[in-house]
């Protein structure tokens, strides 16, 4: 496959992600493909404080820190302000959590999808809440160790299956829904092309592993992003203009290959396995359905 990752970078060095970071790639991927056109706005979460201090910002673009619930509402306001300046050329990205996204701003990111606005909403998804410590968010998937899903005498793990935001974009006929994940990073790259070049709002959700919070080995981040989708834990799709299609990975790898290299899922029976693999197989089989109606 021909190299088709923009050489331009706009997040530069010196911020102050962990080792291994997979939202930290998830946001230079973005840009890369965004451009120098761009104006971002970051909720509460492990991003709102990576790219360090104004003025000594990692990102070449500008950008808007917003309180928690309200990445939907400022991109929107965003873009108004822009269109008022005749600078209807610059793209509105939200770059946002999991937690920012699925549960305390799916309000406002729902609003904004509803109002029509040209702007392109991205959810980093490492499924927890990881800018304090690992609490357990919609997005987090069954199974999981978090510190609000301990594991202990009683075995706490979460017990809910994982909220798919993506699905509910499609539900709400988002003219262009997308799932991503860094370890297909010519994907990545022209999903955001796509999003740019349709106007209206846009919604993609980019699987973004966390080391400390997956307890996996930094240095296999990349490999844990592929391995989420050879399993079909974590699909790669696309809806655009009512039309949904599904990436059938070329290798396929068992689950057990995913869950084995995070400390997050260590504790796991083979019969919870079994529950997950039930769930995996079940949601495949509903995504190929989807395709073919
Ligand atoms: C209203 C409100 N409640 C709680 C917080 C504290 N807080 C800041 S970041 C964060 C976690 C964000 O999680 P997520 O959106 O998944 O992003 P991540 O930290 O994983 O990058 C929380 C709970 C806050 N800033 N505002
Ligand atoms: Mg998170």
């Amino acid at each position: 496959m021909p190299l088709t990752i923009p050489r331009e970078e706009y997040m530069e060095q010196g911020h102050t992600a962990c080792a291994g970071c997979g939202a930290a790639l998830s946001m230079r991927y973005m840009l890369k493909a965004a451009g120098p056109k761009t104006a971002l706005a970051i909720p509460a979460c492990c991003w709102s404080v990576v790219p360090g201090e104004f003025p000594a910002t990692n990102l070449k673009v500008p950008l808007l820190y917003t309180p928690f619930a309200a990445a939907g509402a400022a991109i929107s306001g965003l873009r108004e302000g822009l269109d008022a300046q005749g600078k209807e050329d610059y793209n509105v990205f939200a770059f946002a959590g999991d937690g920012g996204t699925a549960d305390i701003g799916l309000q406002g990111l729902s609003a904004a999808m509803e109002r029509g606005h040209n702007v392109i909403y991205i959810m980093y998804d490492n499924e927890a809440y990881m800018n304090t410590g690992i609490q357990r968010s919609g997005s987090t998937p069954y199974g999981a160790w978090t510190t609000t899903t301990p594991v202990g005498m009683k075995r706490d793990f979460k017990k809910q299956n994982k909220k798919f935001v993506a699905d509910l974009m499609i539900a709400q006929n988002v003219p262009y829904v997308a799932t991503a994940t860094i370890g297909y990073p010519e994907d990545l790259e022209r999903k955001i092309s796509i999003a740019k070049s349709i106007k209206g709002p846009k919604f993609i959700q980019i699987l973004s592993p966390c080391p400390p919070g997956w307890y996996h080995n930094s240095a296999d981040t990349v490999k844990i992003s592929r391995l989420a989708v050879e399993s079909k834990v974590f699909p790669l799709y696309e809806f655009r203009n009512g039309k949904f299609s599904l990436f059938k990975p070329g290798k396929t790898a068992r689950l057990t290959d995913y869950l084995s290299l995070q400390g997050r899922f260590a504790h796991l029976k083979d019969d919870e396995i079994k529950v997950i693999e039930e769930s995996v197989n079940e949601r495949w089989s509903y995504l190929l359905k989807k395709e073919q109606s």
